[in-house]
């Protein structure tokens, strides 16, 4: 039997990025004890709304009950951003792919809620021209254009697209022309927007985790770096080739 090794869903571009950058733990580090409780009131208390305010999108990455390989295993990225410029975030969910895809049904998309104002979301996805599917990764957020309009980056095992923000609603995925789509192998992690050399337009820094194959990944239980405590799992990271770090610059 195949265990599950590590999940971690429902994250940003950015941290997801910051989180492969330290790398795996080691089994040499010391456990630090838990320190002192301040004793001070915390009167604060969260209520999972995603349901009722209209987010209820079906979140897919690889096998339901299984993960053969470490791409099913990381999660997709979120945005919040006001893409209207009404005054009110609304939220981009990137969706993930299966390996065995899904037969005659419509495969999952990404989806973006325009945030109604009256604690509800509206799925605006198809209308608004955001409804790619594919292994969407990470998501990062900017004003590419300097138009005032927000423009979205999403990362993918595979082509990756810059949807451009018309201002009206509406987003045109330019990457291939803007010649940051990649070369629709790598399996695109993380990135981030910054104006590294202020020149006042926005670039784009795009991280990969992993040198994925799946054809030449090793499945569960090959060898040591396929194992823990002696049960199969899916290989990697480590004793798989790690992924590149790339600075595209969007045009
Ligand atoms: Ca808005
Ligand atoms: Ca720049």
């Amino acid at each position: 039997m195949v265990h599950i090794k590590s999940i971690a869903a429902g994250v940003s571009g950015a941290i997801v990025a910051i989180c492969f950058a330290q790398g795996t733990a080691t089994h040499n580090a010391a456990p630090t004890a838990k320190g002192a409780a301040s004793g001070r009131p915390f009167p604060v208390r969260f209520v999972d709304a995603a349901r009722d305010a209209g987010l209820d999108m079906q979140f897919v990455s690889g096998g339901e009950r299984t993960k053969r390989y470490i791409i099913e295993a990381n999660g997709t990225g979120v945005a919040f951003i006001d893409y209207d410029g009404d005054g009110r975030q609304d939220v981009f969910l990137v969706n993930g792919s299966k390996l065995e895809g899904f037969g005659d049904a419509a495969p999952p998309t990404n989806h973006l809620y325009r945030n109604q104002g009256n604690g509800q979301f509206r799925d605006v996805t198809r209308e608004a021209g955001m409804a790619r599917s594919g292994w969407g990764s990470g998501v990062c957020v900017g004003d590419v254009g300097n138009t005032g309009f927000e423009d979205l980056y999403v990362t993918y095992w595979g082509k990756n697209a810059l949807f451009r923000n018309d201002g009206h609603g509406k987003f045109t995925d330019a990457a291939a022309g803007s010649r940051v789509d990649g070369d629709g192998r790598t399996w695109s992690s993380g990135c981030t927007f910054l104006d590294y050399d202020r020149d006042g337009h926005l670039d784009l820094l795009v991280t990969s985790y992993q040198a994925f194959d799946l054809a030449r990944t090793p499945p569960p239980g090959k060898n040591s770096n396929c194992e823990w405590k002696g049960m199969p799992v899916f290989c990697g990271p480590r004793g798989l080739p790690y992924g590149k770090i790339a600075l595209p610059q969007p045009r």
